[in-house]
């Protein structure tokens, strides 16, 4: 037996990181359809960061939508992980991820569908709206399985161009830059309060003192 399955078919102290795509988008119809009263058509979709084939680690997907639709849970075995709909309202979609090995917890990740943004084109149903999120599943000691599944993973080919409104290379330099702002006021704060700290010292030692000659004097 190797050192692997040794330790309860864990992988210890590793994490493997698969960075994501979820969110929808969607189109305005010009108008309100007369036979069921959708005004839009949307796909809501988890996919990769990066161009890779998810199937190989992700079982399922599954997409719990508003009780108004028929059959609300739509689940999707491969690739691409996404529902194709129409409707004429937004609501909170669950999004659950069940894994190869199936050991592995699922992930749950909600999703709010938006349809509406005040934008002159979205609104006369010339451009879509795009609303979309970047996270990341994070596989703290995967097993074994897991393990080689997440670390052999292959690009899908082709790859597959997806339409976005998010410039992800400039959110992550704008959050780098936040992280970086904060910990220049933290470090500013802290050295503030360790002054603070080393005057009240001081002045706690300087009554001390006089205490003590007060004493000394027989007071
Ligand atoms: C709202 N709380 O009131 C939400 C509910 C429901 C969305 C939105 C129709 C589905 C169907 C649909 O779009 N439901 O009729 O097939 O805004």
């Amino acid at each position: 037996m190797d050192e692997d399955s040794a330790t309860s078919g864990r992988k210890k102290n590793v994490a493997i990181v698969k960075p994501i795509v979820y969110g929808n988008v969607a189109r305005y119809f010009g108008k309100k359809r007369e036979e069921d009263g959708h005004t839009h058509s949307w796909s809501c979709y988890l996919r990769p960061f990066k161009n890779e084939d998810m199937s190989s680690y992700i079982k399922k997907v599954q997409f719990r939508l508003h009780e108004s639709y028929p059959s609300p849970n739509r689940v999707l075995t491969s690739p691409p992980f996404e529902v194709h709909e129409t409707g004429w309202g937004e609501f909170e979609i669950q999004i659950k991820i069940f894994f190869t090995d199936t050991t592995e917890k699922p992930i749950t990740l909600y999703h709010l569908l938006r349809l509406f943004q005040a934008d002159p084109q979205v609104m006369a149903g010339k451009k879509n709206i795009v609303f979309e999120q970047y996270d990341e599943m994070v596989f703290t000691d995967p097993t074994n399985l897991m393990y080689q599944l997440l670390s052999t993973c292959k690009p899908m080919i082709p790859a597959v161009k997806h339409e976005s409104s998010v410039d992800y290379k400039e959110q992550e330099e704008k959050t780098l830059q936040s992280i970086a702002a904060a910990r220049k006021k933290v470090k500013a704060e802290i050295q503030e309060l360790s002054d603070k700290l080393k005057q009240s010292k001081e002045t706690k030692q300087k009554l001390r003192d006089e205490l003590t000659k007060l004493e000394d004097k027989g007071y």
